[in-house]
């Protein structure tokens, strides 16, 4: 398979300037005439041929200006079509092909979702349509007709602006559809089907009126509400917050319920996965209606970022994607609690990002090359580009970043571009120089910055010495040093902030940021009265691990004392880790360590000044994944998951009866309400209750048991049966049967029986996943039912995926290679569970390379998976 690389990029010799599609859509298969306008640009040579990409399309005709194309004038193959010597002017190339959406379980390009005919096209799918020039620097005004069966398809949607619409006889009707800024192919979008709908308003700034509307399957318009309340707030931020307001008439949602993605962005039509639209609290949980209100604020902020600036090639994903994660971040800080947002997004960031970093499928935020780029809308694309723009933010400060932007959009508008115009715009507006800087776009691998501090009593010295490491990475065996923003502060003995007089050294220090920028550097501060406890990195100012050697007793004076709420959340979490992995090490715990711990537990838990959100997300300990990967090498699953357990008993077992009254007093008869407020309440009721459960105190397993029946909101159920599936209690088998049938009818919710499920750390695991998978009626093309259960198993049971014995890598290494076949994106999804086989102890290696070898020489594989493997076995 061909290697696609950067270096390679050039300007298409032709542009598409405008198209007309006609779509003549029936049961049977789907008609696609295409009008399209094409310039050679101004140095094509006469001869050149146009090649337009196509995939899967049966041609029956293909004319010039109205000519139709004699045999030897053009070739269609599986690639595509071309044409050997179009004329060197503006000319009308009209095709005409067959496309059976009926068949296409891919979900890419024209497809059918439970009878409604839907599209997906980035990044590559509108060449399933028809033959295009489908990349994202050929940018186009779309007019598109769409004929269907009025009684299938009553609802007929394109992009922009609804032009015309009327009866076409013999059952069938039409709409028209014009969207007037040009936009590359990827963002296409059509949508046919009998739909519901909710519509409302929305009024920018300027004074227009925009049309708003919901559509999804019939019954469920109740469910949607939420969904368009966060559009309308997300509508409103973008133009506080950027000032950017909405362009088109109207703007269109759709919910599908058979969806590769989480949703997407197409022009004045985002289409989405349902699961990220409907809400309700019997269905729905708190995290549902915060994803929904992220992802609706996601896909409306790329209209922006991504839509109106597109990307100039693919591997400049991360420009509209890094830069929409973040601002989708920073609306979700300010319509909720800033620092429970931050700390989150570094938990996933930590759970999801840097084993990618730190593993096989390891790339720069901007990849430089790609066998199949469906495999790179990844944690680094989305998640590190959100973090380095974060960075980018927080080193020209609120003001100047806000410049650079709004350059960014002056400058660029109507344009698809590059990273390096995205930090140009930042060097113009702000006089800086970012060359430095961009090498975050370029060098994988997650940072180590190693500090070590010295205090010099007589010379009222106080030192920090820095040192920034990049491991090697595939293809990047050696690293530059980055740009490093690193917010901090000195404490002083008694709590409060230590201010100095001076400062000197090797790195740039600006009020409450050091900036590195070379490999090591010292800095000095001197007028320090007292030995400081220094608080580095708040904020999490850098996506970088941080190793600085405090003691437990200093840790823990920053768990009570720091003034930024991460480092607070960040210091019982280090406290924790080190316990754990030293214990895993074999190097047992002391009992005053743990009670320490312990009782700072306990005054987070009492705290008046802490919310409740927070103090949820406080009283935890690092997840398993992130023991296993603190420790780095020769990780035994089963070990981590043993000594976590028993680390959770003996801090938090203690605390038992401070939990249970805390649990107690949290109880509302409130009716449900998705705020902020009802939502850390929540949050810390259920994690009091995980970690009763957990440290094994008295009565606590039937305490759950209760907790699910009287739970009045999914909310609470969830959590409640999640925890009493995770330790596997007696009631646990009798309450996931009661939760499957009493919502049985709802597919949402079957895949969150399906999640907790494939996650139960338990031996019986895998033959009742197989025991599930068996059944006739369990959906197999559906993305959202395979993600729950084999996504689930392959990325959050460490356990019993890694099995000693192997049968866990083997029985996702079946199903990578049977879905693979029907859906290839899904396959390659769950198949990147086996990112952490390098860590793992040897004879779990071993297995994991048996497995992925068999996988490998069973036979034919999709572009996606194969590349996955490759990758995964180099
Ligand atoms: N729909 C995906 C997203 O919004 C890909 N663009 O991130
Ligand atoms: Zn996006």
């Amino acid at each position: 398979e061909q290697t696609i690389y950067l270096k390679d990029y050039a300007p298409s010799p032709y542009r598409i300037v405008s198209v007309e599609l006609d779509f003549r859509i029936l049961e049977e298969n789907t008609r696609v005439r295409a009008q399209l306008t094409v310039e050679p640009a101004p140095d094509t040579a006469a001869g050149t041929p146009l090649v337009l990409d196509g995939d899967d399309l049966k041609l029956t005709s293909v004319a010039i200006d109205g000519l139709p194309l004699m045999l030897s004038a053009y070739l269609a193959d599986e690639k595509g079509l071309t044409v050997f010597e179009p004329p060197l002017r503006r000319f009308v190339l009209e095709t005409e092909v067959v496309i059976e959406p009926e068949k296409n379980t891919r979900l890419m390009g024209l497809y059918r979702s439970s009878g409604t005919w839907c599209t997906q096209c980035e990044p590559e799918g509108f060449r399933r349509i028809t033959y295009y020039l489908d990349r994202p620097d050929v940018l186009a005004t779309f007019r598109v007709r769409i004929t269907a069966p009025l009684a299938a398809a009553p609802v007929l949607l394109a992009n922009g602006n609804l032009v015309d619409r009327g009866d076409a006889g013999d059952g069938l009707h039409y709409a028209v559809w014009e969207d007037p800024f040009p936009k590359p192919a990827y963002l296409f979008a059509l949508v046919a089907g009998d739909l519901g709908s909710i519509t409302d308003s929305y009024t920018t700034g300027s004074g227009r009126k925009i049309a708003l509307a919901i559509y999804c399957a019939h019954g469920k318009e109740e469910q949607c509400g939420w969904a368009m309340d966060s559009l309308k707030r997300s509508m409103a931020w973008d133009e506080r917050r950027f000032g950017r307001e909405y362009d088109l008439d109207m703007f269109n949602i759709v919910a599908v319920n058979d969806f590769n993605f989480g949703a997407m962005e197409n022009k004045g039509l985002n289409i989405f996965n349902d699961k990220l639209v409907f809400a309700e609290p019997q269905s729905a949980t708190d995290a549902d209606y915060e994803n929904i209100e992220r992802v609706i604020a996601h896909e409306y902020f790329h209209n922006w970022t991504g839509n109106r600036i597109t990307c100039r090639d693919w591997f400049q994903l991360c420009l509209k994607e890094g830069l929409t994660v973040y601002r989708d971040q920073e609306f979700t800080s300010d319509e909720r609690s800033r620092a429970v947002k931050r700390i989150s997004d570094v938990v996933t960031l930590r759970s999801a990002q840097f084993p990618e970093d730190g593993g096989p499928l390891a790339h720069p935020a901007r990849p430089d090359q790609y066998r199949e780029i469906n495999n790179f809308y990844t944690a680094t694309v989305y998640e590190k580009g959100a973090e380095i723009v974060r960075m980018l933010a927080t080193l020209l400060g609120e003001a100047g970043f806000r410049k650079g932007m709004d350059l960014y959009f002056e400058r660029h508008d109507g344009e698809a571009t590059t990273i390096e115009a995205f930090l140009n715009v930042f060097e113009d507006a702000c006089s800086v120089d970012l060359e430095q800087f961009k090498t975050w776009y370029l060098q994988a691998g997650t940072p180590r910055l190693s500090v070590s501090e010295s205090y010099n009593a007589a010379a009222q010295t106080y030192t920090l010495k820095l040192r920034q490491e990049i491991p090697p990475t595939p293809g990047q065996p050696t690293k530059e040093p980055l740009a490093m923003p690193i917010r901090f502060g000195l404490i002083g003995p008694n709590g409060s902030p230590m201010s100095w007089t001076g400062v000197s050294g090797g790195a740039k220090v600006e009020d409450d940021l050091i900036v590195l920028e070379s490999a090591e550097a010292e800095v000095t501060f001197t007028g320090v009265a007292n030995k400081p406890v220094p608080s580095l990195l708040r904020e999490f100012s850098a996506p970088v691990i941080l190793d600085l050697p405090l003691s437990q007793e200093d840790r823990l004076f920053l768990a009570r004392h720091d003034s930024d709420p991460f480092n607070r959340w960040q210091a019982l979490q280090d406290v924790s880790l080190a316990l754990a992995t030293a214990a895993v090490g074999g190097q047992a715990w002391s009992d005053g360590d743990v009670a320490a711990l312990s009782e700072a537990m306990g005054d987070t838990l009492a705290s008046p000044d802490l919310d409740d959100a927070f103090k949820a997300l406080a009283l935890s300990v690092p997840a398993e994944a992130q023991i296993a990967r603190a420790i780095g090498k020769d990780v035994d699953p089963d070990r981590v998951h043993t000594v976590r357990n028993e680390l959770i008993a003996a801090v938090f077992g203690p605390l038992a009866g401070k939990l249970r009254t805390a649990h107690e007093g949290l109880q509302s008869d409130a009716p449900y309400a998705p705020d902020p407020a009802g939502n850390g309440r929540r949050a810390l009721r259920n994690r009091l209750l995980a970690l009763l459960v957990g440290s094994g105190a008295e009565g606590a397993a039937t305490m759950a048991t209760a907790c699910y029946h009287e739970a009045r909101n999914m909310t609470d159920r969830l959590a409640a049966l999640a925890t009493a599936a995770s330790h596997w209690t007696a009631d646990a088998p009798a309450l996931l049967a009661d939760f499957r049938t009493r919502f049985a009818t709802d597919p949402l919710v079957f895949d969150k029986w399906l999640s907790v499920n494939a996650g139960v750390p338990e031996a019986g695991v895998m033959e009742r996943l197989r025991g599930i998978l068996a059944d006739p009626g369990f959906p197999r093309t559906n993305p959202n039912r395979l993600r729950a259960l084999m996504g689930t198993f392959a990325l959050n049971n460490p356990t019993q995926f890694a099995r000693a014995d192997g049968a866990g890598f083997r029985f996702v290494t079946e199903f990578v290679a049977e879905v693979d076949k029907v859906n290839p994106q899904v396959a390659a999804r769950v198949l990147t569970g086996f990112r952490i086989w390098p860590i793992l102890e040897a004879g779990r290696r071993e297995e994991a390379r048996a497995a992925l070898t068999a996988l490998q020489n069973g036979g034919e594989l999709s572009r996606n998976t194969a590349d996955i493997l490759g990758r995964m076995l180099a």
